[in-house]
């Protein structure tokens, strides 16, 4: 019987490590930014690489920044002739694979700005997975003209 207890115990140590592993998600944020706006602007836009290297899809089901009443991810689809932007319930990154959100196309929508915000300036957005996890990624305020030098993949940041 003594000799049962070290496996015992290896036992316990493992499963008290478990949950820790269970939170690992697979997902990574790349060149989070958001361009920055007129003062009076309702609403701003927030550009991301996502990769998921896992082996499963990983859905994302929401976004919430303290700085804003209403984070949304947006598609744009034609629609009679023009583009439009359509709220997403859900995004699903799939395993292996990297979703881009970028000017023209899907998109997060910052709605209602709780206060001036400036290029330099950082936002904290906090994206929600459909298995219930939150991770929080920053967002830098970069001026409009970012978005020319977003198309190649270097990470060069200009000042
Ligand atoms: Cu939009």
């Amino acid at each position: 019987m003594l000799q049962v207890r070290p496996l015992l115990m290896f036992g316990l140590l493992v499963a008290s490590l478990a949950p820790g592993l269970a939170i690992a998600q697979p997902l990574t944020f790349e060149n989070a930014w958001s361009p920055e706006a007129p003062p009076v602007a309702p609403v701003m836009a927030g550009y991301v690489r996502i990769s998921n290297d896992g082996s499963e899809d990983v859905s994302l089901t929401g976004a919430h920044c303290s700085d804003f009443a209403r984070v949304e991810i947006h598609d744009m689809v034609e629609r009679d002739g023009m583009m439009r932007m359509i709220k997403q319930e859900s995004l699903t990154i799939p395993a292996g694979k990297q979703v881009e959100l970028k000017p023209g196309s899907l998109h997060m929508m910052l709605m209602k700005p709780r206060r001036a915000i400036k290029r330099g300036e950082t936002l904290e957005i906090t994206f929600e997975t459909a298995s219930g996890e939150s991770i929080p990624v920053t967002f830098e305020v970069k001026p409009q003209s970012a978005r020319d030098q977003q198309h190649d993949n270097h990470q060069h940041h200009h000042h």
